[in-house]
């Protein structure tokens, strides 16, 4: 509907009230984090809240504010992900696996409205013991 439309604009646009997403400010060095990796097209770095031993996200620096709003045109992009996503996991010594997560939209518990792919792995740890 179109009151739903207005209400999510207005929760992206409390989100960046200068037009800059948070990750927009980490990706331009005004706002710190721990950075793993980084290249033309996207960086990643440590998730501040992690829900994995290793927890991180990669951003693609083209500001797509959720899945849902990319297109044709960010099939490359979207490749380029998931590629650096396995490639900095095992960078990060995820040799028995992980798990790749996009939260799409406020039902699918999206947060912060630039398009990130979580990465998490090292859960066995605490499978082993028990
Ligand atoms: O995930 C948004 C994720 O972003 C959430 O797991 C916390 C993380 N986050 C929020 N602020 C920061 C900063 N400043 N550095 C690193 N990580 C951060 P979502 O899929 O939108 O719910």
């Amino acid at each position: 509907s179109r009151a739903m439309a207005s209400e999510v604009e207005k929760a992206k646009s409390a989100q960046r009230p200068s037009g800059l997403t948070l990750f927009s400010r980490i990706i331009d060095g005004s706002i710190p984090a721990d950075i793993i990796y980084k290249d033309e097209q996207c960086i990643a770095f440590r998730d501040v809240n992690p829900q994995a031993p290793v927890h991180f996200l990669v951003v693609p620096k083209k500001v797509i504010p959720m899945l849902e709003e990319a297109h044709d045109e960010d099939q490359q992009l979207l490749g380029h992900l998931i590629l650096v996503a396995k490639k900095v996991a095992a960078q990060e010594g995820l040799k028995d696996g992980f798990r790749l997560v996009i939260n799409n939209g406020r039902q699918g518990c999206q947060s912060v409205f630039h398009l990130h792919l979580h990465v998490m792995g090292n859960h066995s740890a605490l499978l082993v013991i028990s």
